[in-house]
């Protein structure tokens, strides 16, 4: 029988011996590997975090004691542990479990997570809150050392070494974000990671010591007991020391021994603690060992040889995004492209690769980014900013007061936008319409494919405005990709199709689906639509559609996010202020309501947002 056979919940955990924790830990990575290679999922910090969360789970008494994963990303074996072992191969499926902890999932999940860098924040909130109630669990959050570079964890530090709470704070240091991590901090722990401050604090006792006449010598042998309880004790880690924060480390986050006696140990202090975990990113499984960036997120893969199962020639809009500036730096060498933590998944790595100068990973830092892409442009140079629009919600302000409001010309792909399969609710791309389209001046434009998503980046830079392409993650229609740039005309939207039954209007790739959908009413229905593909979202060709409305005036949005604030708001209030609302609206897109864990194919059905939930609708409305 296996160890994992005999474990369900963390008290099992309690009564195994070290050798069947290690037999478990092994256990743990066959799992996850096995449910990874099937679904798809974050494989490496997976696999770089099993004995942590084995000895945590050891030591500490969830659910009473609280776990926070940031990110949570790296939460499997914490889900096989609690609970939730007879699900595991559903994780990431429709009707699963979600990837990342949820609250409404287990009594064990202590938080929501998705967006990194917050775990600090919420435990500060809590150990106060459980003080004043006179209570007494334990608050464990649990950052990445990626995840330490997002500004809200310092701004937690700042306040959690200032008001002293009693709370354990786990650093999980694999040296990776998605990509390696960067940074000064990342250097910092880097150094504290090798342990040279307690060597250096060896030598400095020891040479004080030996120059004490007589006794010196002799007290060197007591002094190597003082030291080991100083390592525990003292200095390291000065910069977390000053903040307030007591630094022990760095400990082996593959030794469940070393683990469990400083985890135990840590229980002690009453005020905030950090232990430095050092940890590998894919170990255990040799293809994310040797390439954790691919398998951070990783499609699912063939176990024997790590090849990903699904592969085409048709490329994503992420590296049609990323060819695009390239070229454009090939051109400008005063362009600048930039990602926070993400330079693969954006596919800015192509600018990296062949322009390191061109190019900044500034660590999990979008509100730092997009400030950063201010003062590059109001020094003179071209930023470009690629990222997810699920990750642009935190720079929402630094985008309104910094960027918008003072016109700054900045060009951001907003990758991801739109339906995200697989994440679940952190991860959906939907909200950046309704954010955005309410500020002044800004441009907001969705390519109908490729092609058109190429020639937008080279027209954003042109426009010299403040300028949004939002993209879906998809790959591409495989049309052909013009080499040549072109600018696309200010403002303006295209006819696709000609018909005076109606008019769509769509916005972004789901165009194609409207124009199917289009074809379809018309040989199965004799209805004749009209399809517009409006490629500025703002400012809007509210000409085109106010002279496409015919006589019937019923008029068809589609956009890829919320329909509440969103693309349809933009054209019922076009047609309430330019036509006194004479007209019927049949808005499509994603109510108002949080999406759950499924493929993007399943969400766009599941939505009305594929062809045949596009033709059902329209029929109806029709009718
Ligand atoms: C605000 C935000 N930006 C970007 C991301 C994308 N992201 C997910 S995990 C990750 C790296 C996290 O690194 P680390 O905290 O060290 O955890 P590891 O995966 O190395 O265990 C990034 C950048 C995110 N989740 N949240």
């Amino acid at each position: 029988m296996n160890v994992l056979d005999k474990i369900n919940f963390p008290d099992d955990l309690k009564k195994l011996s070290y050798k069947e924790l290690k037999t478990l830990s092994g256990e743990i990575r066959e799992l996850i590997i096995e449910v990874v290679s099937r679904n798809g999922g974050h494989l490496s910090s997976n696999l770089g975090a099993v004995e942590l969360t084995i000895a945590l789970h050891r030591v500490f008494n969830a659910p009473e004691d609280k776990f926070i994963w940031d990110v949570g990303h790296q939460c499997y074996t914490h889900k096989i542990l609690t609970g939730r072992k007879d699900r595991i191969f559903s994780i990431r499926k429709k009707g699963g479990l979600i990837g990342f902890p949820d609250i409404l999932e287990s009594e064990y999940d202590v938080l929501n997570t998705g967006h990194a860098s917050t775990s600090l924040a919420f435990a500060s909130g809590m150990a106060i809150a459980r003080d004043r109630r006179g209570e007494s669990f334990n608050v464990i959050p649990v950052i990445g050392d990626g995840a330490l570079t997002g500004g809200v964890a310092f701004e937690a530090l700042n306040n959690i070494g200032h008001v002293k709470q009693k709370m354990i704070i786990v650093l999980n240091d694999n040296k990776m974000s998605i990509s390696p991590n960067v940074g000064g901090i990342s250097k910092y722990l880097n150094y504290l990671s090798t342990g040279r401050p307690y060597i250096r604090l060896k030598e400095i006792v020891q040479s004080i010591f030996n120059k004490i006449p007589l006794v010196g010598k002799s007290l060197v042998t007591g002094t190597r007991k003082l030291l080991k309880l100083l390592r525990v004790m003292t200095v390291p880690g000065s910069l977390f020391n000053d903040l307030g924060v007591k630094y022990i480390g760095p400990i082996n986050g593959h030794d469940l021994k070393e683990m469990i006696k400083v985890f135990e140990e840590s229980k002690k202090y009453d005020f905030p603690v950090l232990l430095h975990v050092v940890t590998e990113k894919g170990l255990g499984y040799d293809p994310a060992l040797e390439n954790p960036s691919s398998f951070h997120s990783s499609a699912p893969f063939e176990i024997s040889n790590g090849q990903f199962k699904k592969k085409g020639t048709i490329p994503s809009y992420s590296s049609v995004f990323g060819k695009a500036v390239l070229d454009l730096v090939e051109k400008d060498r005063s362009v600048i492209a930039l990602t926070a933590a993400m330079p693969s998944g954006t596919g800015l790595d192509q600018v990296q690769n062949k322009y390191p100068e061109n190019f900044f990973d500034v660590g999990i830092a979008e509100q730092y980014m997009l400030d950063f892409a201010g003062g590059l442009s109001l020094g003179g140079v071209k930023p470009v900013v690629a990222i997810y629009s699920t990750f642009l919600q935190r720079a929402v302000d630094q985008i309104i007061h910094d960027i918008v409001l003072m016109k700054i010309p900045v060009v951001v792909g907003i990758d991801r936008a739109g339906l995200v399969g697989d994440d679940g609710p952190t991860h959906q791309g939907i909200y950046d319409i309704s954010i955005l389209h309410s500020l002044p001046g800004v441009v907001l434009m969705a390519p109908k494919d490729e092609n058109e998503l190429r020639q937008m980046v080279f027209s954003g830079m042109e426009y010299k405005k403040p300028v949004f392409i939002r993209f879906p993650k998809e790959t591409g229609r495989g049309v052909e990709i013009k080499e040549e740039f072109t600018e696309i005309p200010y403002g303006k939207g295209e006819v696709l199709r000609e018909g005076n039954d109606g008019v769509i209007v769509a916005a972004g790739t789901l165009v194609y689906n409207a124009i199917e959908a289009a074809e379809k009413l018309y040989n199965e229905e004799n209805i004749n639509l009209k399809v517009i593909n409006i490629r500025f979202i703002k400012p809007v060709d509210g000409e085109l559609i106010l002279s496409s409305i015919g006589k019937n005036k019923k008029v068809i949005t589609i956009e890829d996010g919320v329909r509440k604030g969103g693309f349809s708001s933009i054209i019922r209030e076009l047609f309430i202020s330019e036509d006194g609302g004479n007209f019927d609206l049949l808005p499509l897109g994603v109510p108002d309501e949080f999406i759950d864990v499924a493929s993007r194919t399943e969400l766009l059905e599941k939505y009305e947002l594929d062809v045949d939930g596009i033709y059902r609708n329209i029929k109806d409305f029709l009718k």
